[in-house]
């Protein structure tokens, strides 16, 4: 293994700017996640990038090393749709809900998305005012959104965005972002974009993965190039403090396999910084969030994550057990990449997208297929690669279990439902 913490390895920290970032995981060379293959590109090399994390001793904030430019990762097709899950379409019913009943004050400001999609959360805030905008650069999901009649800008969210968007509707009571903020590199100029366009007593929610439930659970498939950042509340409320921003509630949310759900607004706003603020941050300190020693641990246990999961993959193969992919997700991507899994091991990849069915996984080329193939003849085991929507997955393939089947599940340590 390199010496992931040599002085030339020291990186520039994208957010505070010191040279201070010490690298403590190498998953190696790695395809873009989400960039799933015609049967015509197979042949043709994948764009590939060096997938490293590193922690900032100074400002806190876990990162990519090598970034990828957006331009490449949202644009004119992006295969994730938000509307693809049954449990994440009840997770924004719930959101919109606390938004409408608790957070909107003031029905002609405008209520702004970032990272819409395919306007899953946007249609269920438009019962509650109708002046929602939703921004959404990539364009084939923004596309789908417009269809549900929504106004969608297709976008990147920056400066020059937030001025235009405070110039033509005013300012903004509510800004929220569901997954798209630890996506976005420049989070300097996102927060002082957001400054420019909330009003005084104007708020925002983002929801993303969280950094201390990828620490526990070992999920480190939550690592790859559309995560620029993997955020604790230490880190975020520091970031956001520079800019004249400040968090003032979170809440703990399971979905994602455990995400963190902020609160914000301007510093200015007379919003108190309630107990689970302060009561989380003590708690990150106490977890070791603040400690190099603690990231390097997370990578032996990486290492040890995938021996186990390739020993009882080549286990079940050498039994001659029929093995498949279950669900082509992004974090799939990293898995089977850093474990050297192709189409040896299983023999598809099946995802309830059409767009992504007829494709191939990028880097290990596993044909994806319908879930209807998957029913047609079950194999002995589906490997899970949306550990995640688990529950929501087995409760749709019971006839699956009923008949002999078994899930395999990697996260947190590879094991047979
Ligand atoms: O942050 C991000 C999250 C919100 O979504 C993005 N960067 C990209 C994406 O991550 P992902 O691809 O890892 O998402 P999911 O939601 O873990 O995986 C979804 C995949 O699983 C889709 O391709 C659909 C598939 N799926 C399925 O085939 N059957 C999902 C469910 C729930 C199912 O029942
Ligand atoms: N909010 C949805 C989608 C998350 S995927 C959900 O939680 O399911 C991330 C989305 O953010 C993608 O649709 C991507 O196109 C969008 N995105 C990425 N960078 C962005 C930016 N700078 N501004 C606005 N949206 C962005």
């Amino acid at each position: 293994m390199n010496d992931l913490n040599s002085p030339q390895t020291a990186v520039i920290c994208r957010i505070c700017g010191e040279s201070t970032v010490h690298l403590f995981l190498d998953l190696g060379r790695m395809p873009i996640a989400n960039a799933f293959l015609s049967s015509e590109q197979l042949s043709q090399p994948e764009y590939t990038f060096w997938l490293k994390a590193g922690f900032c001793e100074s400002c806190l904030m876990v990162q990519l090393v090598e970034v990828v430019d957006p331009n490449m990762l949202f644009h004119e097709h992006y295969a994730y749709f938000s509307s693809i899950s049954r449990v994440m379409d009840e997770h924004f019913t719930q959101l919109a809900t606390i938004i409408g009943e608790e957070i909107l004050y003031d029905e002609r400001l405008p209520v702004v998305e970032i990272g819409a999609n395919d306007g899953i959360l946007l249609q269920k805030l438009t019962e509650y005012t109708p002046n929602t905008i939703g921004i959404e650069p990539s364009a084939n999901v923004a596309a789908v959104a417009r269809e549900k009649g929504l106004h969608v800008v297709s976008e990147f969210f920056n400066m020059d965005l937030a001025a235009s968007l405070c110039a033509e509707h005013g300012p903004a009571q509510l800004v929220v972002g569901a997954n798209v903020l630890c996506h976005i590199p420049d989070l300097n100029s996102l927060a002082r974009a957001l400054e420019a366009l909330l009003d005084a007593e104007g708020v925002f929610i983002f929801e993303d993965p969280y950094l201390l439930d990828i620490m526990t659970q070992l999920a480190y498939d939550q690592i790859y190039d559309e995560h620029v950042y993997y955020f604790c509340v230490t880190s975020l409320n520091r970031l956001f403090e520079k800019h004249g921003l400040r968090i003032f509630r979170i809440e703990h949310i399971p979905v994602h396999g455990g995400s963190m759900r902020v609160y914000g607004c301007r510093s200015v706003s007379s919003h108190p910084v309630e107990p689970s603020v302060t009561g989380q941050i003590a708690l990150e300190g106490e977890r070791g969030l603040e400690s190099l020693e603690t990231y390097l641990a997370l990578a032996e246990r990486v290492q040890r994550s995938r021996i186990s999961l390739t020993e009882l993959l080549q286990e079940l193969q050498a039994d001659g057990a029929r093995v498949v992919g279950y669900a082509a997700s992004s974090k799939g991507t990293v898995i089977l990449n850093y474990c050297g899994i192709g189409s040896q091991m299983l023999e598809y990849v099946c995802d309830n997208t059409p767009s992504k069915q007829g494709l191939f996984t990028p880097g290990t080329h596993i044909p994806i297929v319908p879930i209807d193939q998957f029913a047609a003849d079950y194999p002995d085991y589906a490997f899970v690669l949306a550990w995640n929507h688990l529950n929501e997955i087995a409760s749709k393939e019971q006839a699956f279990r009923a008949q002999g089947g078994k899930f395999i599940t990697h996260i947190p340590t590879a094991r047979i439902e």
